[in-house]
């Protein structure tokens, strides 16, 4: 078997894989992502017990207790390059031995559902109103790093998203992954579902216009538009694909749920995300409760 190079997997002095300073014994098997270091406390606040809480740089961990489930949520930061680095360290402390650095012969899958903030693409998906992303749609260039298995129906919307939305020469190539559909089937009442599309920004590549002018000015009216049988774009952000391109390739299930706090075609901005973000996490881990 091979043996995984120190500087290929960086493990700290504690024994911690480096980013996230965790030790595989401090993980859970239910993981909530969050962009907002300070939202992780926002989650763990409604935990019955906290086991440990861990740091370094903006990767907040705090691992703990609802009910009979083990939960671990986790701040990943701003955009799919840290969510690289988080599912890949998320990763490796399940399915990586650390003593003989070698790939684990049975691999573990963990459940991994993201809660963040997001911008609308349609009137009728209102700002504090709640989307589960089908599919993540990435035009953000981190999976085209990696091989990807696409089945026929990704392909398909993958090949209607590039007839549609002449994303143009000069940038990088969409991608495209599913939901786990064994996470998505319990985000059904209160939630709109749809395509969510990742930036790479949140000014220029979200089409926002302050003092620059901007390449592919149409871009917020077509992903608007696009439609493939009844799949449309619902919403935008910086992170669902790259957690479901690799959440997907690495074997675990993987759920991106937004609360929408901006809707870009009425201009609006929510009065209250704060309140709007504790009614999608108190949801979340109620649902949680329910997952066999
Ligand atoms: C931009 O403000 C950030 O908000 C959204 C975007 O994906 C991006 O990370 O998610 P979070 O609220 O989870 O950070
Ligand atoms: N997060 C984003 O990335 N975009 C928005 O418009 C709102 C939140």
């Amino acid at each position: 078997m091979n043996r995984i190079a120190e500087s290929e997997l960086i493990i700290n002095s504690r024994g911690a894989v480096y980013h996230l300073n965790v030790r595989p014994e401090e993980l859970a098997q239910h993981i909530i992502t969050v962009g907002d270091p300070d939202r992780v406390a926002e989650v763990s606040k409604y935990f019955d017990k906290v086991e440990g809480k861990y740091q370094h740089r903006e990767f907040v961990t705090h691992t703990g207790w609802v009910g009979n489930k083990r939960i671990s949520v986790v701040s990943t930061g701003i955009g799919t390059d840290n969510i690289d680095i988080v599912f890949n360290e998320l990763d490796a402390l399940v399915n990586i031995d650390f003593e003989t650095r070698t790939i684990k012969p049975q691999l573990s899958h963990l459940n991994i559902i993201r809660v963040g903030t997001s911008g609308s693409l349609q009137k009728d998906i209102p700002v504090d109103s709640f989307v589960a992303s089908t599919h993540g749609l990435g035009i953000d260039n981190l999976l085209n790093f990696y091989q990807q298995q696409n089945n026929p129906e990704e392909n398909q919307l993958l090949g209607a998203f590039a007839t549609q939305i002449q994303i143009g020469g000069g940038f990088a190539a969409p991608y495209i992954a599913a939901a786990g559909t064994s996470l998505l089937k319990y985000f059904v009442e209160g939630f709109h579902h749809g395509i969510t599309v990742t930036c790479p920004g949140f000014y220029g590549p979200q089409g926002r216009v302050l003092r620059l002018g901007l390449v592919n000015a149409e871009l917020i009216d077509r992903l608007t538009g696009f439609s493939y049988g009844n799949h449309r774009i619902t919403n935008f952000e910086m992170e669902t694909s790259g957690i479901y391109g690799l959440g997907k390739l690495l074997g675990h299930q993987c759920l991106s749920l937004s609360a929408i706090v901006a809707n870009r075609i009425s201009q609006e901005f929510s009065k209250d995300s704060a309140a709007t973000m504790e009614k999608l996490i108190r949801q979340t881990l109620e649902i949680i409760g329910q997952i066999k």
